[in-house]
């Protein structure tokens, strides 16, 4: 084994690709407002949570809006993207990210998730991935999104292990910040990669077999 015995994945936009989703129920929110929504937009929220997603979405906004109407708009966006959600199934997960997660359990490595989403659970339960990892920190149990490194920090402690030990990878610079916040080595893909604050950038998923050795 290599430096570190423990990787802490992120989940959308590296495990698997809801982006498409969150785009379809967000733009949905938009419309019914008036406001522009556009991809741009939409990649500013990898990663936060749903709440900050929103006033992103709300900077275009001219009237005001309650706490009430605000937690009823997301709960609409939540109830459409997780209707998309239910669609997929196992065969949404890429044989490349299934066959890396084999090689680094196999190679005695422990694996969990840190991601900001409260449908973790569900998403994983979709992918035919309930049960595979050997700990979960997602939205359901943190008070504070990435950049905040508390997804990490849970996650780390769930697996018993402390941040030098564990690789946390992201697909979000917000996600790499919270990493290095937190003490964490990072692999980055895609935005992650370019952002030049990764310890490692990846061109794919398959690489981490070469960066844990395994
Ligand atoms: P939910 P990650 C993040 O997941 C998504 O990237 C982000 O777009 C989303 O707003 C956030 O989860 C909250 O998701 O509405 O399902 O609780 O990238 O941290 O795995
Ligand atoms: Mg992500």
């Amino acid at each position: 084994m290599g430096k570190y015995t423990g990787v802490i994945f992120d989940l959308d936009g590296v495990i698997c690709f809801t982006d498409k989703y969150h785009y379809q129920a967000w733009k949905r929110v938009a419309d019914k407002l008036g406001i522009e929504f556009n991809e741009t937009i939409n990649n500013r929220l990898r990663g936060v949570s749903r709440m900050d997603s929103l006033e992103i979405i709300l900077e275009r906004y001219d009237g005001t809006l309650s706490q009430a109407e605000k937690e009823a708009l997301a709960t609409e966006k939540n109830d459409l993207y997780r209707q998309l959600l239910s669609g997929m199934s196992p065969a949404d997960l890429s044989p490349e990210v299934k066959e890396t997660l084999d090689a680094l359990r196999a190679a005695g490595l422990k694996l969990a998730i840190g991601s900001s989403s409260k449908n973790t659970k569900f998403i994983l339960e979709r992918l035919g991935l309930s049960g595979y990892f050997d700990a979960i920190s997602d939205g359901t149990n943190i008070t504070r999104s990435k950049p905040d490194p508390q997804v990490f920090l849970m996650a780390a402690d769930f697996l018993g292990m402390k941040p030098e030990s564990c690789l946390v990878v992201e697909d979000a610079q917000a996600g790499i910040q919270a990493a290095c916040a937190g003490g964490f080595d990072s692999a980055g893909l895609g935005e992650a990669a370019a952002c030049g604050k990764a310890t490692y950038a990846m061109d794919t998923f398959a690489q981490l077999r070469t960066i844990c050795g395994a």
